[in-house]
């Protein structure tokens, strides 16, 4: 297949006239099946005849994660159930679901896009690649499940959680690439490492993403492992992992600005930053059929560029991500809101609203302690009370935000009072 000449090495005026096309189209087809997007037009006084060219981009309305949950769980989509093949979920604020469709179409520009970020990262037909990333609800998994397929490589599902299994697989299978979370794979490496077997792998690749991660955490991977990795990024809203990725040079990642608009705002006032300014990415499917978004805010920030990339690709460029511009963590590739934990504590009524999440990176894999505030009687009553609770307020936050956290619990008043916003984190994950 060839990836590049035909899709990735457009001139600019052939990726702005194609987007522009797509995007007249997309807007008529949104306006007459999404009552949201025909509301929020009206109000602005916008026809769909009123875009015409990619630049009137900027007349659209904005879209936020709040409007997604609003419209649970299939508000916005644009097409009847029957269209739909596949629906995904990612974590929300209020512990609802943001709810992701797709229909067939949208998969086979899925697989494609995925396809492509693998063929940039060298992998082929000849090449067998243990995909790690969670499989399920998530979109990482079967993402690159079916990118790698669509590629011809041979793939070995093994999603997350067997470490040592994967090994093995690993060893005996002769994998030769691997998908996976950044941080976990600094975990394979020194599990292999304390094991003695670095040398009995045959990786070339890692394609790793879905949480932010530097160039030294890179060079670490590289050095460890004897392989190259590559920088995969994507969200679920807009479609899942492939979105953009990097090439061997490793100078930003290539948007595939054929299927998505990449924009870059001031998160403050709205307007769009200049070329080169850190702002916060925003995207507009333009080929998306069952949930189709007009500039959805993605509170990642970044820079974007348009210049021709050395590797020949024509489509622009955005820089790894500086931080969000809301409180979401990642934790090994979960999202978690504070707000999550607050109201599933405050559900269970039996502890106060002081809490504190504290994260770390303990053997190279994220954890999330979350200390809470409990009456003082749990300190002197018999110890399996105090016991007890706090297996009840792990079960509790487990099931919450799809991700194993440890508790403990304080005494009354250790959890630092603020006057004004209350600090809910401490981070202390530094990126190596
Ligand atoms: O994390 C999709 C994905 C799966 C991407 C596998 C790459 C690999 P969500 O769960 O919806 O989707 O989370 C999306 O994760 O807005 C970023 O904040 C963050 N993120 C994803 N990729 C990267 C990356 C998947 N390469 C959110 N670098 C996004 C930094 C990333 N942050």
């Amino acid at each position: 297949m060839i990836w590049n000449e035909t899709k990735e090495c457009m001139s600019r005026d052939e990726i702005r006239n194609l987007q522009g096309a797509r995007l007249k189209k997309m807007v008529s087809r949104v306006y007459h099946n999404v009552e949201f997007y025909r509301k929020k037009m009206q109000e602005m006084g916008l026809e769909p005849g009123d875009i015409n060219s990619i630049e009137d981009i900027k007349k659209l309305p904005f879209t936020t994660k709040s409007d997604l949950r609003d419209s649970y769980p299939f508000g916005l989509f644009a097409v009847p159930q029957s269209e739909v093949v596949r629906l995904h979920a990612s974590s929300g604020t209020t512990g609802k679901a943001t709810v992701v469709g797709y229909t067939r179409r949208d998969i086979e520009n899925w697989q494609e896009c995925v396809a492509r970020v693998l063929a940039m990262a060298g992998i082929g037909a000849h090449d067998k690649i243990q995909v790690a990333y969670g499989y399920g609800l998530f979109t990482g998994g079967l993402g690159l499940h079916y990118g790698a397929e669509n590629l011809g490589a041979t793939v070995i599902p093994m999603s997350t959680g067997n470490t040592q299994k994967l090994i093995t697989m690993m060893e005996d299978f002769g994998a030769t690439a691997i998908a996976c979370t950044p941080s976990y794979l600094l975990h394979i490496a020194e599990t292999l490492e304390e094991a003695g077997r670095l040398d009995k792998i045959q990786l070339k690749a890692a394609i790793c993403g879905a949480e932010p991660w530097t160039d030294n955490m890179r060079n670490e991977i590289e050095t460890k492992l004897n392989l190259k990795a590559y920088d995969i990024y994507g969200l679920s809203e807009i479609m899942g992992p492939g979105v953009a990725a990097d090439c061997e040079y490793h100078r930003g990642l290539h948007v595939y600005e054929d299927h998505f608009v990449p924009e870059i705002i001031n998160p403050e006032t709205l307007e769009p930053c200049k070329e080169g300014e850190i702002g916060e990415l925003v995207f507009t499917t333009i080929t998306k059929e069952a949930l189709p978004l007009f500039r959805y805010r993605t509170r990642d920030l970044t820079s974007i560029t348009y210049e021709k990339c050395e590797c020949g690709r024509t489509h622009a460029r955005i820089s790894r991500f500086k931080g969000r511009s809301d409180d979401m963590l990642i934790i090994r590739g979960v999202n978690v809101f504070p707000s999550q934990v607050e109201s599933a504590l405050l559900e269970m009524g039996e502890v106060s609203p002081h809490y504190m999440l504290i994260v770390d990176r303990v053997n190279n894999l994220d954890v999330l302690e979350v200390q809470v505030e409990v009456e003082e009687r749990f300190f002197s009553d018999e110890i399996k009370e105090l016991e007890n609770l706090t297996k009840k307020i792990s079960h509790v936050l487990q099931s919450a935000l799809g991700l194993a956290v440890k508790v403990k619990l304080v005494e009354p008043k250790t959890i630092q009072r603020s006057e004004g916003k209350a600090k809910r984190v401490i981070d202390r994950r530094k990126l190596v």
